[in-house]
């Protein structure tokens, strides 16, 4: 067995689950890493998230102040809402074509063919390697989604370029996607692990501004291929639609603006789990001075029924629905107030500890989805005020059903204050909480027991 192997082996058997107990799937998904280019799968009841892997590169430890990734993890999840961390599956020292030093594993995608999972990734092959020096893309192989991965001795022959993006249409014919420059696409041997044509560039996009990240998904009989492009300062996310796989293709519209706070890129997947389409894209969330130290998100994804992509807003809530007796992380807000609401980082030198909503006096902030399967029978706010105060929670929204006035003292110091609930709830439903009384005051989350 060779040391990649033997690693991918003894990871099989390494699964974490993340931030059980805790409020989840929320944005970003991840919370004790950073993770950017999410591509996610759908295999049979489960979603499988295949990121990047984003590290801060050091002076002598690679390119500073550059993208820096040295290996993958992958996630899973049933509900959209409890995420397992699966661990790594893949690093760059054990690639046999790559550079174990280049800090390249870029964007990937995963496909399963035939009971077989095939991860394409890019990264920096050997001078010695079948496409030489630079930027390429390999495969590695697993009997599962989340491995153990075996990578292939050598990269695909031919490719040059980075984000892979692999598509199999109805008929069985595999297609790779990639960027380099342009949009590059080729049939793909029944292997799928070697070139079945020449690629060619699909060149019916807009030809100005950086394209990359390409996409590909069929919905009723249409070829929709997706890609992030700079149309004018950092990227948006557009689609194009096509009668085959290969083009012609006609630009159709934006799926996702540009980042309002400057986030250079953008990369994402597109599936549908259970009735739903989900977009899965990424922003420097914990990294909000530094944009390539980025982390994942997820939010609902509508079709017009003239099968036009309705443009996905981005969200801090995300998707799923979280219980009750889980911390509600009420800073991954649905609606905010205008004024005198806003959001913080707990500790800015700890971004990972996550945030607080900090509520003036007046202002209020709303949290959906929430499932209360058992009765209540109290509310637990964390919350830190400099002065006495109250705060009023209701279900639903401000002029919904009032669950509890919650008082407090003050006092500079995180506290966590309880009320008896005596109101009966049940079913899913929305929280509103409103700063009702005194000055400024930060909530890190809300619990219901
Ligand atoms: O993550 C590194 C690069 O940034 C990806 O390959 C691009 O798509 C962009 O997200």
């Amino acid at each position: 067995m060779s040391r990649a192997q033997v690693k991918s082996y003894l990871l099989s058997f390494a699964v974490f689950t993340l931030w059980a107990g805790a409020a989840l799937a929320q944005n970003p998904l991840v919370r004790d890493h950073f993770t950017a280019d999410p591509s996610a799968m759908v295999v049979g009841d489960r979603v499988y998230v295949y990121p990047s892997h984003d590290i801060y590169c050091e002076e002598n430890n690679g390119r500073e102040n550059w993208f820096c990734m040295q290996d993958y993890h992958v996630f899973s999840s049933d509900n959209l809402t409890e995420w397992t961390d699966h661990g790594v599956i893949l690093h760059q020292e054990d690639v046999p074509w790559g550079n174990p030093t280049a800090n390249s594993m870029w964007a990937p995608d995963c496909i399963e063919r035939n009971g077989k999972y095939y991860f394409y990734f890019p990264d920096h092959g050997r001078e010695s390697s079948v496409n030489g020096k630079g930027f390429t893309i390999g495969v590695a192989v697993a009997d599962h989604p989340e491995g153990p991965f075996i990578p292939e001795s050598q990269p695909i022959k031919g490719v040059k370029g980075i984000d892979p993006n692999v598509f199999i249409d109805d008929d069985g014919q595999a297609y790779l996607y990639w960027s380099q420059e342009h949009i590059y696409g080729a049939k793909l041997k029944e292997n799928m692990l070697e070139l079945a044509g020449d690629p060619v560039i699909l060149k019916e996009l807009p030809s100005k501004g950086l394209k990359e990240g390409p996409y590909m998904f069929k919905k009723d009989g249409a070829y929709y291929l997706t890609y992030p492009h700079v149309a004018n300062k950092t990227e948006r996310l557009e689609y194009a639609v096509g009668k085959s796989p290969l083009g012609p293709f006609d630009f159709k519209g934006v799926i996702m603006d540009e980042s309002p706070t400057g986030c250079w890129t953008n990369h994402h997947s597109i599936i549908q789990f259970k009735g739903q389409h989900y977009l899965f894209y990424h922003h420097n969330d914990y990294s909000p001075g530094f944009d390539k130290n980025r982390s994942i998100r997820t939010d609902s994804l509508f079709f017009e029924d003239e099968g036009s992509i309705r443009k996905v807003v981005p969200t801090l809530r995300g998707i799923g629905v979280t219980k009750m007796t889980d911390r509600i992380q009420i800073d991954r807000y649905s609606a905010l107030a205008d004024k005198g609401a806003s959001i913080a980082f707990l500790d800015n030198k700890k971004p990972f500890q996550g945030w607080m909503v900090e509520l003036e006096n007046g202002a209020w902030v709303k949290y959906n989805r929430i499932s209360f399967h058992e009765k209540i029978h109290t509310v637990s706010i964390r919350i830190m005020a400099s002065k006495a105060g109250k705060l009023a929670l209701y279900s639903g929204n401000e002029k919904g059903q009032l669950l509890a006035k919650v008082r407090f003292s003050g006092g500079d110091n995180w506290e966590m204050i309880q009320k008896v609930i005596t109101d009966d709830i049940s079913g899913i439903h929305d929280i509103v909480l409103v700063n009702e009384e005194g000055g400024k005051v930060a909530v890190d989350w809300v619990k219901f027991e």
